[in-house]
């Protein structure tokens, strides 16, 4: 099939998500188009069936905000003619849902049938996508995509709950590509930062309010008042000034470090001994997911999608959000010991296996293969 994929092409997850996907559909012999305003982080090897087209929107005075819509659109329209692309998959659902349904009709002026795949991701649904401002461009776009997926459970009930919805949404869950993350690396280069007694605890994220950051700097305050231990904090976003300065109030600033946004996960991952995600929603928790696919036991909160990712008392702990006592307790009964410490490990991968790539991209096939089929 010639597949074109419409996605942020940033660090947060459903750009992670759309990237991968795409990926993976052009080892199985696809021809895959990413159609977004700059090359997806992850994608550093453009082979010959896989392309990038930048959408650009040019500055103009008399635009406050410039449309970006209107851009996807004009090139989703004129990239679907240039190469014959059969069918979108379009993840989140603002803006994207609603460009791919404009160019659809634009394309069926000229006969063309372009069906549309809309996978929701989270915030677009949670966050953004129910704020009233939004709302019926969001619905009416779900309503009228030709397929609707979901990442988790939770999230199908959620986007149910939230928005009046006309249109089956199926549920294909996140994944992973467990070869990848069963790390090869002989030397994680752990030593530059960490001793051999210090416990390596991690988080990462978009350090947004949603996730709680606050709360993984008193976790950790926590635990290393109990087992030596260093934080690893990944990413960037407007929450990391104030754990900076929690740190620091805390007089922990010599253990936390902050190493801004990374394209080498696996590398962190692969010397870290435990990860924190106390997010206050989170309809999947991808960034947990590989982290347990590296082996590394989660603290996390039970909100949204989580508890289907992460299992408790197996892969880690789940924990009311906000319950920073109870989290940090759960986090010093796995680094305690070796032994309880290496059983959480090889039992966290064991759990991510559940979700590996080859199982979850078929799925997405039959899902084209169908909208081809209906139209
Ligand atoms: O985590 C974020 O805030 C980024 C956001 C995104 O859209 O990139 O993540 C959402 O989609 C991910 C991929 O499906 C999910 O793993 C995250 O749980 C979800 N985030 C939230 O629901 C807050």
């Amino acid at each position: 099939m010639k597949i074109g994929i419409v996605c942020y092409p940033t660090f947060g997850g459903s750009g992670v998500v759309a990237t991968e996907l795409g990926i993976e559909l052009s080892k199985r012999g696809h021809e895959v188009h990413f159609i977004t305003y700059k090359q997806p982080v992850r994608l550093d090897l453009l082979g010959s069936n896989v392309h990038f087209h930048e959408v650009t929107v040019p500055e103009y005075p008399l635009f406050h905000y410039q449309p970006y819509e209107l851009a996807l659109s004009s090139k989703l329209v004129d990239m679907v003619k240039l190469h014959g692309i059969e069918v979108l998959h379009v993840h989140y659902a603002i803006p994207h849902a609603y460009a791919a349904y404009m160019a659809k009709k634009m394309l069926e002026e000229e006969g063309i049938n372009l069906p549309f795949v809309t996978t929701l991701h989270g915030t677009d649904i949670t966050l953004v996508g129910s704020h009233p401002f939004y709302k019926s461009a969001v619905t009416f776009s779900i309503n009228n995509s030709d397929a609707v997926t979901s990442v988790s459970e939770s999230l199908k009930k959620d986007t149910l709950r939230l928005f009046d919805i006309k249109k089956n949404i199926e549920v294909i869950t996140n994944f992973i590509d467990i070869a990848k993350y069963n790390n090869n690396f002989t030397d994680c280069q752990r030593a530059m930062m960490a001793t051999d007694e210090e416990r390596i605890i991690t988080h990462i994220s978009n350090f947004r309010p949603v996730k709680r950051i606050n709360d993984v700097i008193k976790i950790f305050y926590n635990i290393q008042k109990e087992i030596p231990a260093k934080l690893m904090m990944v990413g960037e976003g407007p929450e990391k000034e104030e754990a900076e300065l929690l740190a620091q109030e805390l007089g922990i600033e010599n253990k936390v470090m902050f190493l801004g946004n990374s394209n080498e996960i696996d590398r962190i991952l692969c010397f870290s001994d435990l990860f924190v995600l106390p997010s206050q929603t989170e309809s999947f928790g991808l960034a947990a997911l590989e982290a347990m696919a590296s082996g590394v036991p989660v603290i996390s909160s039970n909100s949204g999608g989580i508890p289907e990712v992460n299992v408790h008392g197996v892969s880690g702990y789940l924990s009311d959000v906000g319950n920073i006592a109870e989290m940090s307790k759960n986090a010093i009964s796995i680094l305690k010991d070796d032994e309880t410490l290496n059983k959480f490990k090889l039992q966290a991968a064991k759990q991510a296996a559940r979700f590996d790539i080859a199982k979850i991209v078929p799925l997405y096939e039959a899902i084209y293969q169908k909208t081809l089929r209906k139209s």
